[in-house]
């Protein structure tokens, strides 16, 4: 029997290796307008690293009934009382739900509706979060390690930040005396 190695996950770190892998990677600069604390925002390295971002895409983006499989990496850190987290979206497609299940690392999973209630579901290694479709989500990293999860989603979901960039969520996950704490924006 052959094996034909496609895709490797290293199921410590999460990394992913292997052929149809497109990487991505974001900085402080580009996540501008993310964070509510632009004074500290302002005082920070706009090129620290705060997320890296792999997606296996065996599939053309947009093909309907193709699945895609991805792996973050979250940094510790924070923009004035918020924590480095995702950029967030909801899927261009709405219907289209996703799984996110963490590798390594403690964390928030937040996830907001199209009538904008947010909630949050924590991530501890090995926890497994359904998100299901017309509902936006942002991951944010409330430990001090590297958050790491991995996810799978419908290749024809797509990524609407438009509506993040916009409006944004309508809570802010902020860590306070020492505590993570959804804090409702006005
Ligand atoms: C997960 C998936 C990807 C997403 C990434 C980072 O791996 O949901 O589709 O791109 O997280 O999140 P964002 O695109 O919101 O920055
Ligand atoms: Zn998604």
């Amino acid at each position: 029997m052959q094996i034909e190695d496609t895709m490797l996950v290293d199921f410590l770190t999460g990394a992913l290796t292997g052929t149809a892998i497109v990487e991505g990677a974001r900085d402080l600069a580009s996540l501008k307008g993310i964070f509510g604390d632009e004074e500290a925002l302002a005082a920070l390295d706009p090129s620290r690293l705060v997320y890296r971002v792999q997606a296996f895409q065996p599939v053309d983006e947009g093909t309907e009934g193709g699945l895609f499989w991805g792996s973050t990496v979250l940094e510790p850190g924070l923009v004035g009382d918020e924590y480095f987290m995702t950029q967030g979206h909801f899927h261009a497609k709405r219907n289209r739900g996703e799984y996110y299940s963490t590798v390594a690392g403690f964390g928030a999973l937040i996830l907001m509706d199209e009538a904008r209630n947010v909630r949050v579901e924590w991530m501890r290694p090995g926890s497994t979060h359904y998100i299901p479709g017309y509902t936006a989500h942002r991951v944010a990293n409330i430990g001090d390690q590297q958050l790491s999860f991995l996810a799978c989603w419908p290749s024809d979901a797509g990524h609407d930040y438009r509506t993040i960039a916009l409006h944004g969520f309508s809570a802010r996950l902020l860590c306070i005396e020492g505590q993570p704490k959804l804090v409702p924006q006005p």
